[in-house]
């Protein structure tokens, strides 16, 4: 009988942040089809409850999970309830995050402030009550969804690239602190990709001419093409990498 496949997730239990739609949504789908039992979150019970139908809909082993990864004790409590309910998680990828676009010096103090907590202080929050049962197991998979802006900024999303910058060295730190006990924590940087986020760029000709020009695929990117590095970063395929990011963005980050 052949040995399972090194990126196989059967077996596995995995919270995906921010996930009944975009990005989050196709990663955990993509997990789900490698035989992972996946987690589905976001503040929009319905939302939710529409995804994981639609998961279940595919034959994937899909739950709900509907709280605000920004209020600590409503994060404490559900990672509580869903280690009853399914048991320990194995994996979680932090994927929840949001923009509000300004000119810095236009920028409302509540949308830095906001920013930085949706995509950087909730994955400290999350990951922390989600860490203990990894340590004692000696094994887990964090996966930080980082971004382009984790490297290179644009006018009118310096709170976005602030946070993504942060999130990449919080995967260093957790790398530092948790590799010892058997945790793998890396990230993904999305390029440009269709989704409601990016909408508003995708629909204006200027921008989608400039993306589509500065990117050497010459393309966005399609939320379906995240699920590989997903995988493989949710896998023993993985498991000698630790605090790393890699970019999933058609070539962006590596040309001028
Ligand atoms: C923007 C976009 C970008 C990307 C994201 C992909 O306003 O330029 O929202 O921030 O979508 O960073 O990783």
């Amino acid at each position: 009988m052949s040995s399972p496949s090194l990126f196989s997730l059967h077996g596995r239990r995995i919270l995906i942040t921010g996930s009944y739609r975009g990005l989050g949504l196709a990663i955990a789908r993509g997990l789900a089809q490698a035989g992972a039992t996946v987690v589905l979150n976001g503040r929009n019970e319905e939302g939710v409850a529409k995804s994981v139908e639609e998961l279940r809909t595919d034959q994937l082993d899909a739950h709900g999970a509907a709280f605000d990864i920004s209020d600590e004790a409503s994060v404490k409590d559900t990672l509580e309830r869903i280690r009853k309910d399914l048991g320990p998680l194995h994996g979680l990828v932090n994927n929840a995050g949001i923009q509000r676009r300004h000119p810095l010096h236009e920028m409302p103090v509540e949308d830095f402030r906001l920013v930085l907590e949706t995509n950087l202080t909730a994955a400290f929050l999350t990951a922390r009550h989600v860490v203990p049962d990894m340590m004692q197991r000696r094994s887990g998979k964090i996966i930080n969804m980082c971004s382009l802006m984790s490297d290179l900024a644009r006018p009118t999303t310096g709170n976005y690239a602030a946070a993504k910058a942060g999130l990449r060295m919080l995967t260093r730190s957790m790398a530092a602190e948790w590799a010892s006990h058997g945790l793998q924590i890396n990230a993904i940087g999305p390029g440009y990709f269709a989704t409601e986020m990016t909408r508003p760029l995708k629909e204006d000709p200027e921008f989608n001419e400039w993306i589509c020009g500065r990117t050497p695929a010459g393309r966005w990117g399609d939320p379906d093409e995240l699920q590989g590095v997903a995988v493989f970063l949710a896998s023993d395929a993985s498991n000698y990498i630790n605090g790393q990011i890699i970019y999933v963005d058609g070539g962006l980050t590596a040309v001028i």
